[in-house]
C-alpha cells in the first residue's frame, strides 16, 4: 500500500471548504492506502495567532477529523508538535533548499503581502511541509491545485538531499494526489473560503447559523433582481450545492437558476436543507467527542506514538547519512 500524508492547520474552525476540498477525500483514502493525517500546529504559528486558543483549536481540529469519519483504527491521526522529528528534519532540509525557490512560491508572496512584518517561518513553510511528508517516506500527498508548486519544491528538496547524502537510504519523491473538488469561495464570493478570513460556514455550525450565514452569501453578481436569469457556473452557492446536493437536485437548481424560475433564496433554502442533513451527524459526533476530552487526548497520544516510531527510524538514517555523531540515548543502533 502506498503511504499518504496530509495535514491541516488549526488556524481556525474547520469549514466546509476544508471538508469538501480535503477531509472528505481523506475519509475515502483511509480505505485504500496507509494514511497519516496531521494537525499541523507548527505551520499554524507562521501567521499571527492567539496563544490562549491554539491548544483548544488543535483539539477541535482533531475532533473535526474524527467526527468527519477519519477512523483512528485505519489512519494515524496526530499533532505535528507531538513528534519533534518534524522540526529536526525541517532544519536539516533547510540546508539543501535554495532560497530563490522559496521566494518564488506564490503562496508565500500572497501571505507575505497580508503581513506588516514577514517572519522567516512563512518563507520556510514549504520546507516544513517537505519534512512532514519525507519523514514518513510518504509517496502520495492529497492536495488542491494551489499546493502543486509546494509539491514540486518538495521533490526538488528530496532530490537535492538524495544527491548529496543518499547512501543506501534515500527519500522517495512524493507525487500529488490532485483533489477533483472545486475551490470553495468564501461567503463574500471574493477570496477562497479560509479559516483565518472568517468568511466560512464551519462544520460544527448549528442549523440556524448555517441558514443565517447562507442568506446574505454572494451569488452570481450579474443576477441583480429576482427576474434576472443566473449562471450557476459562476455562482459559489452552486459550487457548494455540488458538494452537498444529489445530481437530480443539481439539475433542478441549474435549470431554475438559468430560467429565473427560482430566486437565489429559494436555491439557498434547498442547499441549507441538504447541508444541514449532511452536517448534523458530523456535528453530533463532534459534540460527543467534545464531552470526552480524555478519549480525544488518548487517541492523539496513540497516533503520535505510531507516527513517532516511523519518524525516529527515518531520522536515524538521516543523521547517519549526514555524518552526525550518534548520541548514546537516541537508540541509533536499533534500526
Ligand atoms: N476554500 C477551500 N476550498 C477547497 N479546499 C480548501 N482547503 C482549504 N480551503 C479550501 C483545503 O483544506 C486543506 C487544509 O488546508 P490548511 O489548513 O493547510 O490551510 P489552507 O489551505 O490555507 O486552509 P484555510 O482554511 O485557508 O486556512 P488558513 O486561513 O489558515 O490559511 C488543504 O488541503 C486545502 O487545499
Amino acid at each position: 500500500m502506498a503511504r499518504v500524508f496530509s495535514g491541516i492547520q488549526p488556524s481556525g474552525e474547520l469549514h466546509i471548504g476544508n471538508y469538501l476540498g480535503a477531509v472528505q477525500n481523506w475519509v475515502k483514502l483511509q480505505h485504500q492506502h496507509d494514511c497519516l493525517f496531521c494537525v499541523v500546529d507548527l505551520h499554524a504559528v507562521t501567521q499571527p495567532y492567539d496563544t490562549a486558543t491554539l491548544a483548544q483549536r488543535t483539539t477541535d481540529m482533531a475532533i473535526g477529523l474524527f467526527a468527519s469519519g477519519i477512523d483512528p483504527a485505519r489512519a494515524v491521526v496526530f499533532v505535528q508538535s507531538h513528534v519533534p522529528e518534524h522540526a529536526e528534519l525541517y532544519w536539516l532540509l533547510n540546508t539543501v533548499t535554495p532560497l530563490g525557490e522559496l521566494e518564488r512560491q506564490t503562496q508565500f508572496k500572497d501571505k507575505a503581502q497580508r503581513q506588516e512584518s514577514v517572519p522567516a517561518g512563512l518563507l520556510n513553510y514549504p520546507v516544513l511541509q517537505a519534512a512532514d511528508v519525507l519523514l514518513y517516506e510518504a509517496t502520495l500527498v492529497p492536495v488542491g491545485e494551489d499546493q502543486l508548486q509546494h509539491l514540486e519544491l518538495m521533490r526538488e528538496i528530496a532530490r537535492r538531499w538524495n544527491t548529496r547524502f543518499a547512501n543506501g537510504f534515500s527519500f522517495p519523491e512524493p507525487q500529488a494526489l490532485l483533489s477533483t473538488a472545486k475551490r470553495v469561495l468564501g461567503l463574500d464570493g471574493q477570496a477562497k473560503m479560509s479559516k483565518s478570513l472568517g468568511n466560512t460556514i464551519a462544520l460544527f455550525d448549528a442549523p440556524e447559523t448555517i441558514w443565517e450565514k447562507l442568506k446574505p452569501a454572494a451569488t452570481d453578481p450579474a443576477r441583480v433582481t429576482r427576474k434576472d436569469p443566473g449562471n450557476p457556473e459562476i455562482c459559489n452557492i452552486f459550487t457548494i450545492h455540488q458538494g452537498f446536493s444529489p445530481p437530480a437536485t443539481l439539475t433542478l437548481v441549474a435549470h431554475n437558476c438559468r430560467t429565473a424560475g427560482w430566486g437565489c433564496l429559494d436555491c439557498k433554502r434547498v442547499l441549507a436543507d441538504n447541508m444541514i442533513a449532511a452536517l448534523t451527524p458530523i456535528r453530533e459526533r463532534a459534540e460527543r467527542l467534545q464531552a470526552e476530552p480524555r478519549r480525544v487526548a488518548d487517541l492523539l497520544r496513540a497516533g503520535a506514538a505510531k507516527a513517532r516510531a516511523l519518524a525516529r527510524r527515518t531520522m536515524t538514517q538521516v543523521r547517519r547519512r549526514m555524518g552526525f555523531l550518534e548520541a548514546a540515548d537516541q537508540g541509533g543502533g536499533a534500526v
